[in-house]
């Protein structure tokens, strides 16, 4: 995969965060990819009518789920997002696992080196838009020929070099632990935080869908993680908007406040009962309980 060239030396996003606002910032999810149908994302089909849709609503920013880094080239996100106004919180990475099979703790090290570049161009164009860029569904997990230690051992050494590519370009990487069903290797953000223990451009994602299946007490767990927290995947219990679940939401809201969180809560729920819909109740969510 081509690495673009004429890099923008981008914002970190601690720093932009802090620059821009000591609020926490919306943000609402877009998916170019169709293997992803019926997966938790808000808008589908067209960036820029997602884009303007979203601005009319009220977010601050947009999360690209693209279906590979060559996505870029087809689409100027950088200038779209420019001239409708809105921030690019991150870049998503899991159609390396959807679309190719390619996890960092794959048995086979050719399927480990594809992985690496597909992320490593992935953080490229992801930093040249000034967005993080989220490791979720590429962490892997174990499996028939490869131990649970040995799965996180492979993990943390990508991890650890793409970090150390992260900082040589000024770009922020985002390590989500996922619940059980989707991975062995970090479920808690208690593990997450040991797992990029020591690393410099790495934050944790909190993603409250996956929280609420495993923490025993998820604003304990927030307040723990602290500093380490880098952005929310912002969703109710039953994966939709927030508000249409069972979460009791003040609270997270509250442990968020009370680390000096100030980056997004962006919305990677389902499209229920339609996109315009979940983005409407999502935005009327985030200003009842993070503006007030
Ligand atoms: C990705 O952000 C995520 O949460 C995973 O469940 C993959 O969909
Ligand atoms: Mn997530």
């Amino acid at each position: 995969m081509e690495q673009p060239t004429n890099m923008k030396i981008p914002l970190r996003i601690d720093e932009r965060n802090r620059k821009t606002t000591t609020e926490m910032k919306s943000s609402i999810t877009f998916s170019a990819v169709p293997e992803s149908q019926g997966g938790p994302f808000v808008y589908w089909d067209s960036l820029e009518e997602s884009m303007r849709s979203a601005k009319v609503l009220g977010f601050d920013a947009i999360e690209i789920f693209p279906p590979s880094p060559d996505y870029f080239q087809t689409v100027d996100a950088a200038i779209l997002a420019q001239q409708i106004g809105l921030e690019i919180a991150a870049v998503g990475t899991g159609a390396g696992w959807l679309k190719y099979k390619l996890s960092l703790a794959d048995a086979d090290p050719q399927v480990r080196t594809r992985a690496m570049e597909f992320l490593t161009s992935m953080l490229v164009v992801a930093t040249q838009l000034g967005a993080p860029m989220i490791i979720g569904s590429m962490q892997g997990r174990s499996g028939p020929d490869v131990t649970k230690t040995q799965a996180k051992e492979f993990l943390r050494e990508g991890l650890e070099r793409l970090d150390a590519h992260a900082n040589a370009i000024g770009g922020q990487i985002l390590y989500e632990p996922l619940n059980r069903y989707e991975t062995d290797q970090c479920n808690t953000l208690a593990q997450g935080s040991a797992m990029i223990q020591g690393l410099f451009c790495t934050k944790l994602l909190a993603d409250w869908f996956h929280m609420n299946i495993e923490e025993s007490d998820m604003a304990e767990s927030i307040r723990k993680a602290g500093p380490a927290i880098g952005h929310i995947h912002f969703a109710d219990s039953n994966r939709q908007a927030i508000g249409l679940g069972h979460l009791t939401v003040q609270p997270l809201i509250d442990a968020l406040r009370s680390i000096g969180y100030c980056g997004y809560l962006s919305s990677e729920v389902f499209p229920l009962p339609d996109p315009d819909r979940a983005a409407a109740k999502t935005i009327r969510s985030f200003e009842q309980y993070a503006k007030s």
